[in-house]
């Protein structure tokens, strides 16, 4: 994937404009700390397209960001950030919910990012339930590879056949750069 420009467009909380507009939306999904904003950025070829978790304010809005002028890569709020309340956890959820199920986006694919280390949990099942049922295609990262051994790596493998069977599943870590060009292939 060649990347002539990436640029930051808006962050939105409900409706809004660029949801009526034709370009596809490659939307990433996955609970606070997973690396969200980090693949992003490896993807991009960026180091701060996307500012990381440790400035959670953008965090808590959907951001757009513009790539080639062709297509936007979605950066969807991260569910269980542990700073906030749980009224405030329930909000986010919902709008999550409304996106993916509601908004009438054109979502081309959705990237549901797991933490290698920390395996599938509740949200991210719930999230493949979500995306299944709306009909959106998706494919499965799991990021932070760099974590794990060969043995990890393995239980791993088998713990995400049995939760995710029959998905795409691409191992990435974006400190190594791995997985990144085998996941543009998925989504482009
Ligand atoms: N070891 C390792 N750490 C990662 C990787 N990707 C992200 N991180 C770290 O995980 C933390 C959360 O990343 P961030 O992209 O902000 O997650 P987000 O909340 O999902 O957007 C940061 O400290 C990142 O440096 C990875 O592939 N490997
Ligand atoms: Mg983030």
């Amino acid at each position: 994937m060649i990347i002539k420009s990436a640029q930051f467009i808006k962050g939105i909380v409900g409706s809004d404009e660029i949801l009526s507009q034709e370009k596809p939306q490659i939307v990433f999904v996955g609970r606070s700390n997973v690396g969200k904003s980090s693949l992003i950025n490896s993807l991009t070829n960026h180091k701060k397209l996307v500012k990381s978790s440790s400035t959670p304010g953008r965090t808590r809005e959907i951001n757009f960001f513009s790539i080639n002028e062709e297509f936007y890569l979605v950066d969807l709020p991260g569910y269980g950030y542990a700073k906030i309340s749980a009224a405030q956890a329930e909000k986010m959820r919902k709008m999550i919910l409304w996106f993916l199920t509601e908004s009438d986006a054109p979502i081309k694919k959705a990237v549901l990012i797991v933490d290698a280390k920390v395996g599938p949990k509740k949200f991210d099942l719930e999230m493949k339930e979500v995306l299944e049922k709306a009909g959106h295609d998706y494919v499965v990262v799991a990021n932070k590879i760099d974590k794990l051994n060969q043995k990890e790596i393995a239980k791993l493998q088998r713990d995400l056949l049995q939760e995710f069977g029959g998905c795409e599943i691409v191992f990435c870590s974006t400190k190594t750069g791995r997985g990144r060009e085998e996941l543009w292939s998925k989504l482009t």
